[in-house]
């Protein structure tokens, strides 16, 4: 080899080994709050055009739904794992955006992910304790990070649409709660399974979910704007009544429940509470989950407009994240299962 020679050789072969096994990397980040995971992208996502946080999820969903099915299903993730996209946000009020997605679809909010988001924001030394505003498909939320660890994440405005509506639910019978928003819809029972609210009755549970939520759609009871409710809250006492008010099971859109008390769904219980004079402006509503873990939440109310329902409240929802992982996904146009196994 003489003078480029040897450096054209090198570039030949590292262009052949590139066109016989194209590889693509994402970094992620991994955490829990109060035991549900949040997987969130931090950098080798598909660039997004759209201007908000709506925009980028529907352009996700799209055109670049590979990322979700990559991350979240089989054999990288499974259905109780939810997704964030960081993304930059236009907001001069927002430091960050996230679009959250799970193993079937998109969400338009999620708390327990917005406070895992923020963790993972802390853990890479890009916000510190303070108010820090995060763009999310359902709107803007406000999250307080404390020095303890805690995140505080001021949702969107929420509020009940209606209340002790009857479904009847074959093999189960007729099931009586409420209908609420709370940045996702929400229908909300106490239970009438006959299994307690505890993990061993996890599976039993889950059926009794999914049969109420599909009997809400056979019977055409929806949200505002015929939207799906595709979440079910159901509520039992607390196993210790010291240091919660009530214990929920929640189940999700990917058929997974949620290992948090799920921070939409303790928005919606708030909002039903309030509509029911069972909650007042100073109080703190201690929420447990199907783990005993707890948010705890409080309400102030929303500002009037338009497109809410006079009494709607704005729940703040406390709780904490841990990142667990820190990982690359490497995606191998040899491996056939590189966007995740389809189901
Ligand atoms: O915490 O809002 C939440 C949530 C929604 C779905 C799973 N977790």
């Amino acid at each position: 080899f003489c003078g480029f020679d040897w450096l054209i050789t090198l570039a030949l072969f590292a262009a052949n080994i590139r066109i016989m096994v194209h590889q693509r990397s994402i970094r992620i980040v991994d955490s829990h709050t109060a035991g549900e995971p949040t997987r969130v992208v931090i950098d080798g996502g598909p660039k997004l055009t759209g201007r908000t946080a709506f925009e980028k999820r529907e352009e996700l969903r799209r055109d670049h739904d590979w990322l979700r099915t990559c991350g979240l299903s089989e054999p990288r993730g499974y259905e109780a794992m939810v997704g964030a996209l960081l993304c930059e946000s236009d907001r001069d009020d927002c430091v960050a955006g996230g679009v959250f997605f799970n193993s079937v679809g998109y969400l338009n909010g999620c708390i327990h992910g917005t406070i895992g988001l923020v963790q993972t924001l802390v853990h890479l030394g890009i916000i510190s304790a303070g108010d820090h505003g995060i763009e999310t498909p359902a709107g803007r939320v406000t999250a307080q990070v404390d020095d303890s660890g805690s995140i505080s994440v001021r949702n969107v405005p929420s509020y009940r649409i209606a209340a002790g509506v009857s479904v009847s639910v074959p093999d189960w019978g007729t099931v009586v709660g409420d209908i609420a928003w709370g940045g996702n819809w929400f229908f909300l029972v106490n239970n009438t399974s006959g299994f307690p609210l505890h993990l061993e009755h996890a599976g039993r549970l889950t059926q009794y979910a999914i049969a109420i939520r599909q009997s809400l759609a056979d019977q055409g009871i929806v949200g505002t704007d015929s939207a799906e409710i595709d979440h079910v809250e159901i509520f039992d006492s607390p196993s210790d009544p010291a240091s919660a008010d009530s214990k929920n099971f929640v189940l999700c859109p990917s058929n997974a429940y949620d290992r948090s008390p799920c921070g939409t769904g303790t928005s919606a219980k708030l909002a039903c509470l309030f509509s029911d004079g069972r909650l007042h402006l100073d109080q703190t509503w201690r929420q447990a989950g199907i783990l005993d873990t707890r948010f705890y939440g409080s309400v102030e109310m929303a500002n009037q407009a338009n497109d809410i329902p006079p009494g709607s409240i704005i729940p703040t929802i406390k709780g904490q994240a841990f990142v667990n992982g820190e990982l690359t996904l490497i995606i191998n146009s040899a491996d056939p299962f590189r966007f995740g196994i389809p189901y």
